[in-house]
């Protein structure tokens, strides 16, 4: 099965991170940070840039990347590849888009229980600015049943 090649990015402006709510598609009802599918003919950097803007308006003027992840779904969605920036500086503020609505949350108040079952295990890496590395297989109920992360 064809690997999927997508980005996900997290705005940190300390104590804050910004998330957004996806409103449709993957990962629809969770909290998540802003990407999507690297589009032939860019980079993944470009891509990363592209869909931050899309989903929530903002311009990346400095971002970190911090973590690839390797994602299995047992349900059919095939295999991802996940690039993790960390966004750094930008410009402009968040608007709701069609696929997000975006909200900032205190690190303390991260929302774990509506998020993806892995980010967990990485997004307090990714706070601390630790690179990392790792693979998680999904069931068809989307509920880890083998990982690994290295940092
Ligand atoms: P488009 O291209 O926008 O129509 P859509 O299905 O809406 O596609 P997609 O596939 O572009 O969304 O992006 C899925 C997003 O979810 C990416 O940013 C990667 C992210 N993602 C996928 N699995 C994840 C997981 N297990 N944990 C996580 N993010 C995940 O934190």
């Amino acid at each position: 099965m064809n690997k999927k090649i997508l980005t996900l990015c997290i705005i940190h402006q300390h104590p804050k991170i910004l998330l957004g709510m996806k409103k449709r598609g993957y990962g629809e009802g969770k909290w998540n940070g802003f990407g999507g599918k690297v589009e032939k003919g860019e980079t993944i950097e470009q891509g990363a840039i592209r869909e931050m803007k899309e989903e929530s308006g903002i311009k990346i003027s400095r971002m970190n990347k911090l973590g690839i992840l390797e994602f299995i779904y047992q349900d059919g969605s095939g295999n991802m590849e996940v690039h993790i920036f960390c966004v750094e500086e930008f410009k402009g503020s968040p608007v709701e888009s069609e696929e997000m609505r975006p909200k900032w949350f205190h690190v303390d108040e991260i929302p774990y229980n509506q998020m993806w079952s892995d980010d967990k295990y990485w997004l307090p890496m990714l706070l601390d600015e630790r690179s990392f590395r790792g693979k998680f297989v999904f069931n068809k109920f989307n509920e880890i049943v083998d990982y690994y992360i290295i940092n």
